[in-house]
């Protein structure tokens, strides 16, 4: 007998073939053009034709495995490719698992991402909706952020950003907010003045309706006008190093940032950071109980 442990992340192709397919899934079930798929494997070509992140999330669930130790029966499911969260939960109940209790590898709650994710571990698990109030992942961020700017001019902005999504998406919706406290919080504990820090949108998709802003791109151009040195990207929405960090952060962001003159900063991700993912562990067994 043992609790069963969706580790639940965004996923990533298997291999340059399984692109289409992806793409597909994500698009839920409408195929990309020709031309959509050839854009997006310019980005991960651009950033060395695979991402870092299968490698990554496997190491995150290794962490959080090993911190929970027997009785725990622990299983990667992923939203866009396989073993797909399904596949995970089914593994469990197949392995005897008197209850499923699941956790996403994204710190904020929203309807639109994370109720996506939870929603498909079935009616009876329960999850973890979201832990950015952890303070051990406050902690990490806020160290991350003053060791980047060791290598700042003295006059930096700090940018906290998330994955952009659809206005219609966000509304009565906590991401934004939780976004904000988190901000607010590892801003505190890092000792950024009121005014060098500001929270701002990534990745938002081309699509007709609005998405939330500003981008990035955006806040960088806006930041030289108002004369500011520099600026610090800190991906507060993602835990991992994968194309929408080292592509839309530190391919794009970066090129507007040396287009308008700003010297240009990234804050190191979590990846499998042990204190941070042991302390998540500690949340799981927490909720099992
Ligand atoms: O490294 C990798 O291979 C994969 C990186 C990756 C992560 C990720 C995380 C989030 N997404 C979120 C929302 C959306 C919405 C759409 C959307 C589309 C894409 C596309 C790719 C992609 N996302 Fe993603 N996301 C990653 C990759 N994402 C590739 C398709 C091409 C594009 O639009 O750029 C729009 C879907 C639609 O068309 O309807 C919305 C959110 C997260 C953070 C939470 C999480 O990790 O789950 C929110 C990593």
């Amino acid at each position: 007998m043992s609790i069963g442990v969706v580790v639940m992340a965004y996923g990533t192709p298997a291999s340059a073939e399984d692109l289409a397919a992806y793409y597909t899934h994500i698009r839920r079930g409408r195929p990309p053009t020709e031309e959509q798929l050839r854009e997006l494997r310019g980005r991960y070509d651009a950033i060395g034709g695979m991402s870092p992140l299968r490698r990554m999330t496997e190491a995150q669930r290794d962490r959080i495995a090993g911190a929970l130790g027997d009785g725990f029966e622990v299983a990667l499911g992923y939203k866009h490719t396989a073993p797909f969260i399904e596949d995970a939960v089914t593994m469990a109940r197949d392995k005897n698992a008197t209850e499923i209790v699941g956790v996403v590898l994204a710190p904020h709650d929203s309807r639109g991402s994370i109720g996506e994710y939870v929603e498909r571990l079935g009616p009876d698990a329960k999850a973890i909706r979201s832990w950015h109030t952890l303070p051990e992942w406050r902690a990490f961020q806020a160290n991350a952020v003053r060791a980047a700017l060791t290598s700042m001019p003295s006059r930096t902005h700090v940018v906290f950003t998330a994955h952009s999504l659809p206005e219609r998406v966000l509304e009565g919706d906590v991401y934004v907010d939780e976004l904000q406290a988190s901000a607010e919080g590892i801003a505190a504990r890092a000792g950024l003045d009121r005014g060098t820090w500001s929270i701002g949108w990534q990745s938002a998709s081309r699509t007709p309706e609005p998405w939330r802003g500003p981008d990035i791109a955006d806040i960088v151009e806006a930041l030289a006008a108002e004369g500011v040195e520099g600026v610090l990207v800190c991906p507060q929405g993602f835990t991992a190093d994968h194309l929408e960090v080292l592509y839309d952060i530190d391919v794009v962001a970066r090129r507007r940032a040396d287009d308008v003159g700003l010297r240009f900063g990234r804050t190191a991700m979590l990846n499998d950071d042990a204190e941070v993912l042991t302390a998540l562990a500690a949340e799981v067994r927490a909720l099992a109980g």
